[in-house]
C-alpha cells in the first residue's frame, strides 16, 4: 500500500459554499503537510488553523486543518483534510496546488471509500449504504442506508455465514472419518437439521416482499382502465405537472409513462399507462402489453372507472388496488360503486383521500418487514443462489449422495455469503459499486 497514489478531492457540495472541506489520502500526505501548512504537520486529530499554501509560497486561503493518521481513519491511510473558504477559486487554487506534487493526482469516484473497503475498514454492504445515505431522499431511505453502514446487513450475512463454515467442518470430518459415528442417517442428522433451519432463515429474508429494494429504489403504482376514462389525467393531478399527454381522444396514451414521486414518505414510480382494450393497431396493441405488465409488477394499481361510460375493473382487483371512479364531476357521486373511490381529475375532487390512501398504504408495507437484510438485487441474486446450494445440499443428505456433495454444496453457499459482504470481490462488481458514489467519498 507503500506505493499508492495520493488522492485529493473536493468533499463537500459545489460551490460557492460558505466552507469547502477538501480530503486528501495516502503516502504524501504527511509531506504535503510540511510544503502547504504554514504551521506544518499538525497534531493527529487535532483541528489546527493554520494559512495554507502552495508549492511557490503563494497564499491560498487559511483555514483548518485536521490530520488523521493510518490506520486510524476513514480510508485506513494518512488523511488530511482541510476546512476552506468555500469559493470557486480558493478551491481550484488548492486543488492545483495539491495536484502540483508530483505523487498526488485527483481522486475518483468513491476512491475515498474504496481505499475504506480495501483496508478492511468497511465491508462491502456498508459501502453500499454510505452511497446510500449520501443519496437517500427520504428518511425511510436514511434510516435503511445508515442502518446498513453500522453493519446491521453485514451482521446477518456473517452469521450465516458463521453457521455455514461450522457445518462445512462438520460434513467434512464425515468425509475424512465415514467410519466414525456410523455414516448412517444418526451422524447426518444434527447437519440436516442445522442445514433446514438455515434455508428457513434465509427463504424468510427473501420472502420479504422486497420491501428494502422498494425502499431504496421506489415503490411502483400502475394507472390502468379503460380508454379515456382519465388515467393520465389523474397521473397529472398526482404529479403536479402534465407529465402525460391528455386529450378526449379514446386512445391517446400508448407507451408507459412514470413519474417520480415522494408518497407517505416513501420514493414511489407512478405509471401512466395505455387504455385497455381489443385493438388491432399494432403499436396501440404493444402499448397495452406493456400496460399490462406494467401493472404486474406494480406494488399498487389504481383501476380508473370512467364515470362517463362505466364498466367493471379489466381484471382481478387485490387487496393492494384501489378502484376510483373519476369524472364525478359529471355524474352524482352516489353513482360510484361500492367500495370504489369517487373522484374527479379536473376539479381535484376526492384527490385528498386517494393520496391519503397510497401514503396509508406505503407507510404499511415498509412497516411490514422490520429490518430487510436485502436491499439491493445484487444482495437478492446472491442470496436466491445461496439458498439453492443450500437446498441441493439438503436433497444430497435426505438421499444420502455422500458427504462430498454436501460438502460442495456448503462451499457454494459460503461463498455466495462471502461476495455479498465482498469478501471475495470480483473486481468488476467492485467497479459497478464504487463507479455510482460521488467524487470526494
Ligand atoms: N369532466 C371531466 N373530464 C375528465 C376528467 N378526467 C379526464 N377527463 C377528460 O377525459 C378525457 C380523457 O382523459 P385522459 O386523461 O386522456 O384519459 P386516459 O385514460 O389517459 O385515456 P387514454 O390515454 O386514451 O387511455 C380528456 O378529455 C380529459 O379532459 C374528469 O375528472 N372530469
Ligand atoms: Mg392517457
Amino acid at each position: 500500500m507503500g506505493t499508492r497514489d495520493t488522492i485529493c478531492a473536493l468533499a463537500s457540495g459545489a460551490p460557492p459554499s460558505a466552507i469547502a472541506v477538501v480530503r486528501i489520502s495516502g503516502p504524501a500526505v504527511r509531506e504535503i503537510s510540511e510544503h502547504l501548512l504554514a504551521s506544518g504537520l499538525p497534531e493527529p486529530r487535532r483541528a489546527v488553523l493554520t494559512r495554507i499554501r502552495d508549492l511557490s509560497g503563494a497564499a491560498v486561503d487559511q483555514g483548518l486543518v485536521l490530520f488523521s493518521p493510518a490506520p486510524h481513519s476513514y480510508t485506513g491511510e494518512d488523511t488530511l483534510e482541510l476546512y476552506l473558504h468555500g469559493g470557486p477559486a480558493v478551491i481550484t487554487h488548492i486543488l492545483d496546488a495539491l495536484t502540483s506534487v508530483p505523487a498526488v493526482r485527483l481522486a475518483g469516484p468513491g476512491e475515498f471509500t474504496r481505499r475504506a473497503f480495501e483496508s478492511g475498514k468497511l465491508d462491502l454492504t456498508e459501502a453500499e449504504g454510505v452511497a446510500d445515505l449520501i443519496e437517500a431522499e427520504t428518511l425511510a431511505q436514511k434510516s435503511q442506508a445508515l442502518r446498513q453502514v453500522s453493519g446491521g446487513l453485514s451482521e446477518t450475512y456473517n452469521e450465516w455465514r458463521e453457521e455455514l463454515t461450522g457445518l462445512l467442518a462438520l460434513v467434512e470430518v464425515m468425509v475424512d472419518f465415514p467410519d466414525e459415528g456410523d455414516v448412517g442417517s444418526d451422524a447426518a442428522a444434527p447437519v440436516r437439521e442445522r442445514v433446514a433451519n438455515l434455508m428457513k432463515e434465509v427463504e424468510a429474508a427473501l420472502g420479504d416482499g422486497g420491501i428494502g429494494e422498494r425502499i431504496r429504489d421506489g415503490f411502483r403504482i400502475a394507472i390502468i382502465g379503460a380508454p379515456n376514462a382519465g388515467k393520465s389525467s389523474i397521473l397529472n393531478r398526482l404529479a403536479r405537472r402534465e407529465a402525460a399527454i391528455v386529450t378526449d381522444i379514446a386512445g391517446t396514451t400508448r407507451d408507459v409513462v412514470e413519474v417520480r414521486l415522494i408518497l407517505g414518505g416513501q420514493v414511489v414510480w407512478l405509471a401512466d399507462t395505455a387504455g385497455l382494450r381489443e385493438t388491432e393497431d399494432v403499436v396501440e396493441a404493444e402499448g397495452i402489453r406493456r400496460a399490462r405488465r406494467a401493472a404486474a409488477e406494480a406494488d399498487l394499481r389504481i383501476h380508473v372507472i370512467d364515470g362517463e361510460a362505466p364498466s367493471p375493473p379489466p381484471g382481478p382487483v387485490s387487496s393492494h388496488d384501489i378502484v376510483v371512479f373519476n369524472k364525478v364531476d359529471l355524474r352524482s357521486a352516489s353513482l360510484t360503486p361500492d367500495a370504489a373511490l369517487p373522484i374527479s381529475a379536473t376539479t381535484g375532487e376526492g384527490f385528498d383521500k386517494l393520496e391519503s390512501w397510497i401514503s396509508g398504504f406505503l407507510v404499511q408495507r415498509a412497516a411490514s418487514v422490520e429490518a430487510p437484510v436485502i436491499t439491493r438485487a445484487r444482495h437478492r441474486e446472491k442470496l436466491t443462489r445461496g439458498l439453492a446450494a443450500l437446498t441441493s445440499a439438503k436433497a444430497a443428505l435426505d438421499h444420502e449422495l455422500g458427504f462430498e456433495l454436501v460438502a460442495e454444496d456448503l462451499r457454494l453457499a459460503i461463498r455466495e455469503m462471502q461476495s455479498i459482504v465482498g469478501e471475495i470481490g470480483v473486481e468488476d462488481v467492485l467497479g459497478a459499486v464504487f463507479s455510482r458514489f460521488c467524487i470526494g467519498k
